[in-house]
């Protein structure tokens, strides 16, 4: 089956988060991004942009993301006519070099109303395994170390199986040692730089290797490949890549350099989940660990990406937490903790709806693009 698209628009939205997440680019107070919807002769479908207003994870804002999806990939997309399914709109998006998150946004729409249009889920689509996936959970950076110990002791007690702790040159070893000391040897612990240290870091990382993490993620700057490889040599501590692996050729480039022997899978990061399903098989080939990662998604990201984790290569927790860590209010039926796990959507497409009162109440503004 193939579609014809008939519309395509972008809700502007602003959610408030429970409580400021920081971490070594910046602070965020509010979820601030646009749903991207496709209507197409056959079913609708639905994405979240993982973009941010500024370009500080990566170099892809959400101002840059709407300008490229309007002047160059949705009229790459639309060029298809009738013929139209995710995987071609993959392969007529990979002339534009680069912008994975716009890539994302709309091959997911399209990919969430053609598997909504054959009845089948994102689960069923990718190949997952699972039912529920096991949920770890990001621990932003905080002003003191009373309060981080809070914080961790809450999603504790709350089930999360595994705690990552952001942290950045002045906020890593008395953390990570008062984290490990409070809560004992047993909680599954790791760190997350998001690029904040570099090579000559390297001794000072190595300190980490007493408190026995699961992983170092993305210590170094996204293009040092060879430092990060530099790095594995001076530490014990498994080296988890993040920000540097855009593609399944950047996961093969990095394993063959032992530049990682972990990597976090995001699929708005490499593009979307055709290319994330790759990144699994290439790292599951080579007999690396993955796990899912996040960037503060909705349930409208959420949905997929607990699909995507529940793949057999994904052996470790993700930051795949319950809606409830971010968001009071979620846009979707919340997704909740339940022994530390949380459920894999089994309804057609992404399997979730929006919650069309809380949409209204969080959008700024509506646009279409030409179709
Ligand atoms: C990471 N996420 O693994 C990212 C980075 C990140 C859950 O740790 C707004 C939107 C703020 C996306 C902050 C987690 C963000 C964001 C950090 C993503 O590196
Ligand atoms: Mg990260």
């Amino acid at each position: 089956m193939s579609l014809t698209i008939e519309r395509i628009d972008l809700h502007h939205v602003r959610i408030p988060l429970v409580a400021p997440f920081r971490t070594s680019f910046g602070t965020s107070y509010d979820r601030e991004t646009f749903l991207l919807r496709v209507v197409t002769d056959a079913a609708e479908g639905w994405a979240e942009c993982a973009a941010e207003p500024d370009p500080l994870y990566s170099e892809e804002w959400l101002g840059g993301c709407e300008a490229v999806l309007r002047e160059q990939l949705v009229p790459r997309a639309l060029a298809l006519g009738k013929r139209l399914t995710a995987t071609r709109v993959a392969t007529a998006l990979e002339p534009v070099k680069g912008n994975p998150m716009a890539k994302h946004v709309l091959e997911t729409a399209l990919l969430d109303a053609e598997l909504r249009a054959h009845g089948l889920s994102f689960g069923q689509y990718l190949g997952a395994v699972r039912e529920t996936v096991p949920a770890g959970v990001s621990v932003g950076i905080m002003d003191s170390l009373p309060e981080l110990v809070d914080a961790v002791r809450d999603y504790l007690d709350q089930g999360y199986v595994r705690i990552k702790l952001k942290i950045e040159p002045g906020w890593d070893l008395e953390p990570v040692r008062l984290v490990r000391e409070t809560f004992g040897d047993d909680v599954l612990l790791q760190v997350d730089a998001n690029t904040a240290y570099t090579l000559a870091d390297a001794r000072h990382l190595a300190r980490l290797d007493d408190f026995d993490l699961l992983l170092i993620e993305q210590p170094l700057p996204e293009d040092d490949l060879r430092g990060h490889a530099e790095l594995a040599r001076v530490v014990r501590t498994p080296i988890c890549l993040d920000e540097s692996i855009r593609s399944a050729r950047d996961a093969a480039t990095a394993i063959a350099l032992g530049a990682c022997s972990v990597i976090n899978v995001k699929p708005a990061r490499v593009g979307g989940y055709l290319e994330a399903r790759r990144i699994h098989d290439v790292a599951h080939a080579n007999g690396v660990p993955v796990w899912c990662g996040g960037m503060l998604e909705t349930g409208i990201g959420r949905g997929p990406n607990l699909a995507l984790a529940a793949l057999p290569g994904f052996v470790l927790p993700g930051d795949t937490s319950a809606s409830s860590r971010y968001y009071r209010q979620d846009l979707t039926a919340p997704f909740e903790l339940v022994d530390g796990h949380v459920a894999v959507p089994t309804g057609p497409g992404i399997g979730v709806d929006l919650l069309p009162d809380v949409l209204a109440e969080v959008t700024v503004s509506s646009s279409t693009i030409p179709v």
